[in-house]
């Protein structure tokens, strides 16, 4: 008897965020989540969530996930099946943006099913186990602290794990003010531990050509995103200029803009965030690229659910660790000495804290 989808549900929820996050584009006061939940005939139902980045995408983001779960009530739970019928029914719409997440959490739920109906975490569902991953941790070390505060926060968040890595967002009006915070937590935090810095896509080329010649002489491990992210021959411009990697990836929407990324040599390394490359099925797809291209993976984001994507990753390099999922789930992700602990439960291993999710429920 195959398994057929039979209901649906998404939740928007505003739960805090302890260091809230001021990339270059602004601040994110809260983590503006939709929590889903597609339940099944045989009684299983699959679980994951999507991050709106401004709560004014919450309600939006609900009502178009209701109305694509209608294409496929009644239909098999089938995860390529699924993807394969929605992207056909939306190719002359296009799958970018709110409903591109949309499939993600559709595709990544759907997966969560499949684990759940064999009994295995999703890492062993698709071929692997649960593995231990080096996270670092990206909780904070925001542009609007200056060069006086950082080393302390920094000291904070490596000991709040042992994590060997942590990372940093630039990109200050005034390129002194982001060498000096760029050099007082380097100085604190000494060259055992790798400091990562993310522009977040705030430079022109030219611009980030001048500053990263001059960060090329800092020890970073990474330079991430110094301009806007789809300009790949910016990107390879600045990457051929500088020794330090450039790291790109967290907007690509599917395999073949990585491939046309990848061509164009625009970056060391590649850091697909799973709600946009395509949920769990789009990951797979891009984690295939980055081997046949020997390039070193990491994730952006949704720590819960990249574990198991790093697991089956034959490049995995970093996991991204951020709290601002932790607050409504039942059994938050553990670093232990500096890795990930992928869980060994059925699925993705989320199950909501129905307290915390009512407490930070928006209607
Ligand atoms: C980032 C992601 C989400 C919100 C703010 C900043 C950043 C990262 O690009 O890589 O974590
Ligand atoms: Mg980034």
């Amino acid at each position: 008897m195959p398994v057929t989808i039979t209901g649906f549900q998404a939740r928007a929820v505003a739960a805090p965020i302890k260091h809230p996050p001021r990339p270059a584009s602004g601040v994110i006061d809260s983590a503006a989540l939709i929590l889903i939940d597609l339940q099944t005939n045989e009684g299983i139902t699959g679980h994951t969530y999507l991050f709106a980045f401004s709560q004014s995408m919450l309600k939006p983001t609900v009502e178009c996930f209701n109305a694509v779960c209608e294409l496929i009530m009644g239909d098999e739970a089938s995860p390529l099946e699924t993807d394969s019928k929605l992207r056909k029914h939306f190719t002359l719409y296009d799958t970018h943006g709110i409903l591109g997440q949309v499939l993600a959490g559709i595709d990544m739920a759907l997966w969560d099913i499949q684990a759940k109906r064999q009994g295995v975490p999703l890492a062993v569902a698709l071929g692997g186990k649960p593995s231990q991953i080096r996270a670092y941790n990206s909780c904070g070390l925001w542009a609007n602290e200056t060069a006086n505060t950082l080393p302390e926060l920094a000291h904070e968040l490596i000991n709040d794990g042992d994590y060997t890595g942590v990372k940093m967002r630039i990109g200050r009006a005034d390129f002194n003010l982001d060498l000096a915070a760029v050099r007082a937590v380097k100085k604190a935090i000494g060259d055992g531990i790798s400091l990562m810095v993310d522009f977040n896509q705030s430079l022109s080329v030219n611009e980030a050509l001048k500053r990263c010649r001059v960060l090329d002489q800092e020890g970073l491990y990474w330079i991430e995103d110094p301009i806007r992210h789809d300009d790949y021959e910016g990107c390879a411009k600045i990457r051929a200029t500088i020794d330090t990697p450039i790291q790109i990836g967290e907007n690509l929407l599917n395999s073949l803009e990585m491939k046309k990324a990848i061509d164009a040599e625009a970056g060391d390394f590649y850091m697909p965030d799973v709600q946009r490359i395509g949920g769990v099925t789009g990951w797979l797809r891009a984690a295939s690229l980055a081997q046949a291209n020997a390039l070193d993976l990491s994730c952006h984001l949704f720590p819960e659910i990249s574990c198991h994507l790093l697991s089956v990753s034959p490049t995995r390099h970093w996991l991204e660790y951020v709290d601002w999922f932790a607050g409504v789930v039942q059994e938050p992700i553990q670093i232990v000495d500096g890795l990930a602990i992928t869980p060994d439960r059925p699925g993705i291993g989320i199950s909501w804290d129905e307290k915390a999710v009512n407490k930070y429920l928006v209607s």
